[in-house]
């Protein structure tokens, strides 16, 4: 780990670096949860690990060597569903209070991670990776063609509002091969309207900033 934790404050982990070009800055799965904090007003730190040192610290407090990890208190998580789901918890502007639309905000979030991200992530892999024929390509289509009519018909997953299960659709569904895959007019501007949002601008600039301080320092050293 990089820095002391003298901090009351939920301390969020990503990595120190990643490439900027055609690299995944901008997509670290730490944005959801620096987002959520925004979305919630709740105070954050974020501390870093290292890409390709991976530490048994690190490895520790996260078993695949993966980012995000958080720390709040005496609490310690890792999977990026779950620490939303622990943010959300501290504030209704993330989850309805009402036990209706909690639960149907669990089950959109779970739907994000386990019925779309389960299979845009392994066929933008397949994507990047150049393979010849994405065998993926029908499962996923039909899955964002199911999103599509559900966001036709309205304009936020659960009780007429935004809640972290947008938050987590919208990141499942911004990234651009997936964007591209297709015309689906009603999640365009559902992904727009998301991502809109004063505070996922705030931290996504936030971790954009943090990814070009780190490759600029790295790049420097390397001069
Ligand atoms: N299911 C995990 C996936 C985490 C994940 O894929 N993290 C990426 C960064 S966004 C990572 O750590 N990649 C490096 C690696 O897998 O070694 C979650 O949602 O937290």
């Amino acid at each position: 780990m990089c820095e002391t934790e003298m901090t009351d404050k939920l301390v969020i982990w990503t990595f120190e670096w990643v490439r900027m070009t055609n690299g995944p800055a901008g997509f670290v799965r730490d944005l959801r949860l620096r987002w959520a904090c925004e979305e919630a007003g709740i105070d954050y730190d974020v501390k870093t690990v290292s890409l390709q040192e991976k530490t048994p610290e690190h490895f520790s407090r996260q078993p695949f060597g993966q980012v995000p990890f958080i720390k709040d208190g005496e609490i310690e998580i890792f999977e990026s569903g779950a620490c939303l789901l622990h943010i959300a918890r501290k504030s209704e502007v993330l989850m309805p209070r009402d036990p209706v639309g909690e639960a149907e905000t669990l089950q959109w979030t779970i739907a994000a991670l386990n019925s779309v991200e389960t299979i845009s992530v392994p066929w933008w892999f397949l994507e990047v990776t150049g393979a010849k024929e994405n065998g993926l390509t029908g499962w996923l289509e039909s899955r964002l063609s199911f999103v599509e009519g559900i966001l036709g018909e309205r304009e936020w997953l659960v009780s007429d509002r935004f809640t972290v299960a947008d938050l987590l659709m919208a990141d499942v569904l911004r990234v651009a091969k997936i964007r591209a895959l297709g015309d689906r007019p009603a999640s365009e501007a559902y992904i727009q309207r998301v991502t809109n949002r004063p505070a996922f601008q705030k931290a996504y600039a936030a971790q954009m900033a943090h990814f070009e301080a780190a490759d600029a320092a790295r790049n420097k050293i390397g001069t």
